[in-house]
């Protein structure tokens, strides 16, 4: 099943038989004062080196969150997205709980956008999926509704099932809702990744769809962060994950090598490309 988004003269397919999608994180103030700084004082100096450190190091879509407490959302967010569409030829994906400013920063962007998110809420599925077939995108869906997020695979699934059902009511069509597990972190519950990776599995085989992480997500509070996300991406990719939110600087190469394990790079070109193009740096001589 493919999910096509679209940038100014860019097509991304992502795909559930291909390789997998790269949704670059980095442009959103949570835990980052610099940005969230820069984004109050209306500077897109530091967004716009974001985007390109991420495209850099490749990213294939770039998330755009803009949620610094107190901001007037409704207007950054059309801000920032202009700036984004006219400068970079990368699909977006809109990142915002708010229904108003995402509407308003939709038709900042040309092409075919992917829209973050919608959650099983009524009030989210009611606010979100009219936006979303209006202006032809792409949606995530979030298992989780006004219970919260349930540690129970069955019922995380089940509100996948009824998130994809709503769009389709509306004329959105399933290859067009990518559904977001949701990924807690291990350092709270230890199951937490088994639970995410058993919803993966059930999502993928009953429903055939984009599947997209939020990976970092399950390392938080632990050291060495980077060994945990990296091995959750592979086990997660292993039963049917398609696409992350996740920094491409840090984690690209390691969902290369993903792709070439799981025989998505014949001759493993894609892998020594990359590596080519971003050689490893020299450790200094002891
Ligand atoms: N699913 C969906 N969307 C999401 C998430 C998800 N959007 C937000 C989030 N989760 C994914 N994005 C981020 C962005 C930044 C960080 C984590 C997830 C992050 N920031 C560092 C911190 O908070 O300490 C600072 C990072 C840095 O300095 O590089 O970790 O699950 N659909």
């Amino acid at each position: 099943m493919q999910t096509i988004l679209q940038s100014k003269t860019k097509q991304i397919k992502m795909s559930t038989d291909g390789v997998f999608t790269i949704i670059g994180e980095k442009i959103n103030p949570t835990g980052r004062k610099k940005l969230a700084a820069a984004l109050q004082e209306g500077n897109m100096d530091y967004v716009r080196e974001l985007a390109k450190k991420q495209i850099d190091a490749g990213a294939d879509i770039l998330d755009v969150n803009v949620g610094v407490p107190g901001i007037d959302d409704v207007a950054l967010l059309p801000k920032v997205v202009k700036m984004l569409a006219e400068e970079f030829d990368i699909p977006l994906c809109i990142d915002t709980p708010n229904p108003k400013a995402l509407a308003a920063a939709m038709s900042f962007a040309p092409g075919r956008v992917l829209v973050n998110s919608v959650n099983g809420e009524e009030a989210s599925l009611q606010a979100v999926l009219p936006v979303v077939k209006e202006y032809n995108a792409a949606v995530i869906g979030l298992v989780m509704d006004e219970d919260g997020i349930s540690s129970d695979p069955q019922k995380r699934f089940a509100l996948a099932g009824k998130i994809i059902e709503r769009a389709a009511k509306l004329g959105i069509a399933t290859e067009d809702v990518v559904i977001d597990p949701l990924v807690l972190t291990v350092g709270a519950d230890s199951n937490a990744g088994k639970v995410t990776l058993k919803t993966i599995e059930l999502v993928h085989n009953e429903f055939g769809v984009n599947i997209n992480l939020g990976a970092s997500n399950v390392s938080f509070g632990l050291p060495a962060r980077d060994i945990i996300n990296v091995a959750f991406l592979g086990l997660a990719i292993s039963v049917g994950a398609t696409c992350a939110i996740t920094d491409p600087v840090k984690y690209t190469q390691g969902i290369r090598a993903i792709d070439l394990l799981l025989g998505r790079d014949a001759y493993a070109g894609r892998y020594i490309k990359y590596f080519r193009q971003h050689p490893p740096e020299e450790k200094p001589v002891k």
